[in-house]
């Protein structure tokens, strides 16, 4: 078995010193953390479908998810040194999952590559009310706000940010971007945010794009 495939199956069973062990492993091989992590994505992804199709149980989700998320920290350094780009001015961008969605791998990932890519991020967590958001934004001087939803029952979180921003008269002074399963370009363009992303790689460069290639605050 391959230095990945033992990482994996210890991620699948959620045991999770045997996943930092294998990671520190699979790094050691030289195998690039952006590989590893586009293989844990794929793997989340896989365990997700099984549990729809009542293949695996909601603990079963859990430990493998607990456990990537502590593999993730260890890659977290390792995706910084392999992005290249050393030249970047960082723009500020606030991230949250949004209020009533504890669901945050995606946005880590997401505030991972960000920061690899030299994005100064300030991490709200999950489960983050939306007057809160703003008021970080605010606190924070941020550029960006980045909203993650993985519930089609949380997606409206991400319009209420929009929606307190219309109201507080706050609306230029950020650019707000969202993501998530649920979401879309039309679910973006219809609640008013500057942009969607479908992944992590896109975030980045929707997020870029946006703040003029980072920032010239
Ligand atoms: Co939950 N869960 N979960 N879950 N979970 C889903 C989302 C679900 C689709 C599973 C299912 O039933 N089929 C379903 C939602 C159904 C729906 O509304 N459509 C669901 C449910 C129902 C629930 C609970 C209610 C289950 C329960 O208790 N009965 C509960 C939620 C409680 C709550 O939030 N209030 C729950 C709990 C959990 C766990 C705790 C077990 C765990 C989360 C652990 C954690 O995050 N710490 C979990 C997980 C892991 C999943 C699945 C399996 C995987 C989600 C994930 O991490 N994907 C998911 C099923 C699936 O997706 N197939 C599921 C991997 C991740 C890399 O992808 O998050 O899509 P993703 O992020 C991507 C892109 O979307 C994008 O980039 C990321 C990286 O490429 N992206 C952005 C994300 N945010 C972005 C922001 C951006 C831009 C791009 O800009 C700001």
């Amino acid at each position: 078995m391959t230095e990945k495939e033992n990482l994996i199956n210890a991620m699948k069973s959620g045991d999770v010193g045997s996943s930092v062990e294998m990671t520190e492993i699979a790094l050691s091989a030289g195998i690039p953390a952006s590989e590893i992590a586009d293989s844990l994505i794929q793997t989340i992804r896989e365990i997700g479908d099984a549990f729809e199709k009542f293949e695996i149980f909601l603990p079963e989700m859990m430990v493998a998810s607990d456990a990537m998320v502590e593999i993730l920290k260890i890659l977290e350094p390792r995706l910084k040194e392999e992005s290249s780009d050393l030249e970047m001015k960082p723009a500020k961008i606030i991230m949250a999952t949004v209020k009533g969605d504890i669901h945050e791998i995606g946005k880590n990932i997401v505030m991972t590559l960000l920061n690899a890519n030299r994005f100064e991020v300030v991490d709200l967590g999950s489960d983050v009310d939306s007057l809160d958001i703003v008021k970080a934004a605010e606190r924070e001087k941020a550029d960006l706000i980045g909203l993650s939803s993985l519930m089609t029952t949380t997606m409206l979180g991400q319009k209420e940010v929009v929606e307190i921003l219309n109201e507080m008269k706050l609306r230029e002074k950020f650019k707000v971007i969202v993501g998530g399963a649920p979401t879309n370009q039309e679910w973006a363009d219809r609640i008013g945010a500057d942009g969607w992303a479908p992944d992590a790689a896109s975030a980045v460069r929707l997020a870029e794009k946006l703040t003029n290639n980072k920032g010239d605050r």
